[in-house]
């Protein structure tokens, strides 16, 4: 039996600013994925490189903090049964170019910067995700 988990999902300002955020929502929640807290907000570059901080030595981090502080975003706590890699399923791979038929990023990515979701990839990840956004 799989157990009952939540993970964060973040709905990235190339996203939001489309109006993808009811079409996103009702992918997951088609998916048996619960959407139990929601809210809009814009975080600034130091939460943002705070947020990725596991990428901090990547050539791409300043990028990605740049991009995800760039505009409005909307955070949620996913919860469902094996809820964090059924996130990831859905949400298809990093890269649109190679996410599957079906996936958030296959429809709705635009590059790999702008590949509108982002989603945790572990239970300890979840874990400080969602405390992250939502446990002040
Ligand atoms: P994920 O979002 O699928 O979990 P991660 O490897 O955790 O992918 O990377 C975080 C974000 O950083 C990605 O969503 C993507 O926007 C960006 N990113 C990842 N790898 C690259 C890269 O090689 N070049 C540019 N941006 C990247
Ligand atoms: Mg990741």
């Amino acid at each position: 039996m799989n157990r009952i988990e939540q993970t964060l999902s973040i709905v990235k300002p190339d996203a939001v600013e489309r109006n993808l955020t009811e079409n996103i929502k009702r992918v997951f929640t088609e998916n048996k994925l619960k959407i139990v807290q929601e809210k809009k907000i814009q975080i600034s570059k130091e939460e943002a490189a705070e947020f990725y901080k596991v990428h901090q030595t990547k050539p791409f981090y300043e990028r990605l903090c740049n991009y995800l502080s760039s505009g409005p975003i909307t955070v949620m706590i996913l919860e469902g049964e094996d809820a964090i890699k059924a996130n990831r399923r859905i949400m298809g791979a990093t890269d649109p170019k190679n996410a599957e038929e079906g996936t958030i990023r296959k429809q709705y990515g635009l590059s790999i910067d702008k590949n509108s979701i982002h989603g945790s990839d572990s239970i300890e990840n979840a874990k400080k995700e969602i405390e992250f956004f939502f446990k002040n």
